[in-house]
């Protein structure tokens, strides 16, 4: 009782450093329990993929030219890099110059590899979004179950996605 706990964002300076701060104001019992099991996944493997893709995330062109793109391309709207079938499962290759953490949208996927090695710990999992760090490259086995249509994935950055380091794809 009385201890403080802060929550710093260690990449944050001035306002944006510390997020927040819980002062323990009492004693209390805890009487939640987790499940021994939380959920069942079917790991995908590597031979489901009927396609594989590259994406390349990384800040191309000089000076005021300079952009954050996806292999190298602008975002360009209703231009695709990508054109998925639905029900099938793809292996896609990101690779980086920088920390971009990749977000596909309404198409979840699998961890396969990290730096050719398997992948960590916080990778397990159904994922919607991975942490691919500077200069790393990391495999993902992606499901397209959900729908036809045009899609985005993009950077998660703020800074990245408000500079359009994004692209559609189709899912046919
Ligand atoms: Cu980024």
């Amino acid at each position: 009782m009385g201890s403080t706990v802060t929550l710093v964002n260690t990449l944050g300076t001035g306002g944006t450093r510390t997020v927040m701060r819980f002062r323990v104001a009492r004693r209390a019992a805890e009487d939640a329990t987790v499940p021994r099991r939380l959920a069942d996944v079917r790991p995908l493997v590597r031979t489901d993929a009927v396609a594989v893709r590259r994406f390349d995330f990384r800040r191309t062109g000089d000076g005021p030219h300079a952009a954050w793109t996806i292999n190298g391309e602008p975002f360009r709207p209703g231009s695709p890099l990508a054109r998925p079938r639905l029900g099938t499962t793809e292996l896609w290759r990101f690779s980086s110059d920088f920390h971009h953490p990749i977000h596909v949208h309404l198409a979840h996927f699998q961890v396969l590899a990290r730096g050719g090695r398997s992948p960590a710990a916080t990778d397990g999992g159904w994922k919607d979004t991975v942490d691919v760090r500077p200069y790393e490259v990391v495999d993902v086995l992606v499901r397209f179950a959900g729908h036809r249509g045009r899609y985005m994935m993009h950077c998660h950055n703020l800074e990245h996605e408000d500079m359009a380091m994004m692209a559609d794809f189709e899912i046919l």
